[in-house]
């Protein structure tokens, strides 16, 4: 069977680097074990309505897959009712994390065939095969589809166990000199766990890879690493693991690997900021790690208690402040607006985010994403606006939760303005300029690593909102 993977447009409201979706990427070997697979990444290529069509001419897929989170939800149903219009025979499959939380929902789309829930790799492979052979739909486990007008669940399906089991991810089918994010200094993803414990009432992440934590064997990993290096040439990775030292024994065995090897890789990293200390850490930096992303979100222990963080305000402190002493940058997710938070609350944060000492940061309005805690609450307490309006969904500018303490305009300016001082402080000036240079002289490429400091400046001032538009326009 022939299988289209489509990664939607995705307009960001505020500048984000665009990365090859490596769930797309995972999915994509999997199938290719026994089908034919082309990928289009609409966030980094140009395509008009009739290139689509010749697309679709060309390659006469059986099945387009489509990467869905909750945001770009209707701008995918949108290029799912084109693909209708132009071949009604071709089979319409949703995956990724929305139509994972709502799956009755999603089907009620007419354009949609299937939804694949959670872990795609098997699900997705089992539904084509089963379709290609005529068989029963009812045994696919962690599927959606539609029978007499009804839309029917199967059985949910557990979690892959032996994460070495899957194939590396398909970067190659992707358009790799197009990413902004990759292109500059020859980055790459990877991904060495799924699942986190914790119980943060405003994430999705448990809904598609649970709560306990599966880990791939180093060795697994460290055979990716040498791969990527000696087919891409890649010198740096982003390890997109949610908590990535949630192991501290798993991290220790990895970089002593890494230096062993003498790789050569630089690396960046998420983490907690409970999850670190000075020795760790300066492993890590003997291993190549060159930037830590921490889920700071709050400067207020109320809010950090309300949103089920488990961290203390004075464990971020530390975490950055013994990241820098060893040659770390640091960078830090916040969050604000949360329900009930005040808005002297707000500003403590706002505040902790221009002093913390962090590079690179993210400042982010609380958004309840489908079927998570927070929004389970949000629907209880009727606290939403545009509960419904799944384009309002993207978390760096719209206000969703509604907080009587502040008003929308005067939110978004404070978060503007917070926003312009923190990238005219000297340290962003300093790292980005060492950042730079250091990339400049490893690959001679100027324009994309120019392309994303400008990009990061038209934040201050770009504030667009409707990403269901973009698509349309392109096309
Ligand atoms: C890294 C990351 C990013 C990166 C890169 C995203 C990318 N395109 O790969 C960046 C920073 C760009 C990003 C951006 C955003 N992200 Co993000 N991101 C993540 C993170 C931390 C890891 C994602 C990842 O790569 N996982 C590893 C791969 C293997 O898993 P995966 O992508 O989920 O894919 C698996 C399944 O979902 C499924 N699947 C996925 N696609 C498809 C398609 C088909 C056809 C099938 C069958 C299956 C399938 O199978 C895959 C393999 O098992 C997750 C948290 C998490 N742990 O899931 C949040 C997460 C996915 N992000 C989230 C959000 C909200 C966003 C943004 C909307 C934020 C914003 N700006 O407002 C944007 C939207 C981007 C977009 N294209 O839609 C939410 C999604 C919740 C929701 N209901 O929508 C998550 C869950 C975090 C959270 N808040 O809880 N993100
Ligand atoms: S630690 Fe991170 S991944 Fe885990 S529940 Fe909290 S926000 Fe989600």
């Amino acid at each position: 069977m022939r299988i289209l993977l489509i990664n939607p447009p995705y307009l960001f409201e505020f500048y984000q680097e665009t990365t090859i979706p490596v769930g797309l990427a995972y999915i994509a070997s999997y199938l290719r074990r026994n089908h034919e697979v082309r990928i289009i990444d609409l966030n980094v290529e140009k395509v008009t309505k009739e290139g689509f069509e010749n697309i679709l001419k060309n390659f006469k897929p059986d099945f387009v897959g489509f990467s869905v989170t909750t945001p770009i939800f209707s701008t995918c149903t949108k290029i799912a009712n084109l693909i209708k219009k132009i071949n009604k025979n071709i089979r319409i499959i949703f995956g990724g994390p929305h139509p994972t939380a709502l799956p009755e929902e999603t089907l009620l789309n007419s354009c949609i065939d299937y939804v694949v829930i959670g872990e795609g790799e098997k699900t997705i492979v089992e539904l084509v095969n089963v379709v290609e052979k005529g068989k029963t739909l009812k045994k696919v486990r962690g599927i959606g589809y539609k029978k007499d007008n009804k839309v029917v669940i199967t059985k949910h399906r557990p979690l892959i166990k032996d994460l070495d089991e899957l194939s590396f991810p398909s970067f190659n089918l992707f358009p790799l000199s197009k990413y902004t994010g990759s292109g500059f200094r020859n980055g790459f993803y990877s991904v060495t766990s799924r699942g986190c414990p914790y119980s943060c009432i405003h994430c999705a992440a448990h809904l598609t890879f649970g709560k306990k934590i599966r880990r791939r064997s180093i060795k697994n990993v460290i055979q990716e690493l040498k791969t990527l290096k000696k087919e891409y040439k890649i010198r740096w990775i982003k390890f997109y693991d949610d908590v990535f030292t949630i192991d501290k024994n798993y991290v220790i065995n990895l970089c002593k690997e890494m230096i062993k090897q003498n790789l050569g890789i630089s690396w960046w990293c998420n983490t907690r900021v409970d999850k670190v200390d000075e020795n760790l850490l300066e492993l890590m930096h003997k291993a190549g790690c060159e930037q830590i992303a921490y889920g700071i979100e709050s400067g207020t222990q109320r809010i950090l208690n309300y949103m089920k963080k488990g961290t203390y305000v004075e464990q971020a402190d530390r975490a950055i402040k013994m990241s820098r002493k060893i040659g770390i940058i640091p960078s830090g997710y916040f969050m604000v607006n949360f329900p009930t938070e005040t808005k002297e609350e707000i500003k403590a944060t706002l505040n902790m985010a221009q002093k913390i000492g962090v590079t690179y940061f993210r400042i982010s309005m609380a958004t309840p994403y489908p079927l998570t805690e927070l929004w389970e609450r949000c629907v209880k307490y009727n606290l939403m606006r545009d509960l419904d309006n799944y384009s309002k969904y993207g978390y760096l500018q719209n206000m969703l939760i509604t907080n009587k303490e502040i008003s929308k305009k005067e939110l978004k300016k404070m978060v503007k303005y917070t926003n312009l001082k923190m990238f005219l402080r000297p340290v962003w000036f300093i790292d980005s300029f060492k950042s730079l240079l250091k990339g400049l002289i490893k690959t001679k490429k100027i324009k994309l690593p120019l392309v994303n400091v400008i990009n990061y400046y038209k934040n201050i001032y770009h504030f667009s909102s409707d990403n269901t538009e973009v698509f349309i326009k392109r096309a």
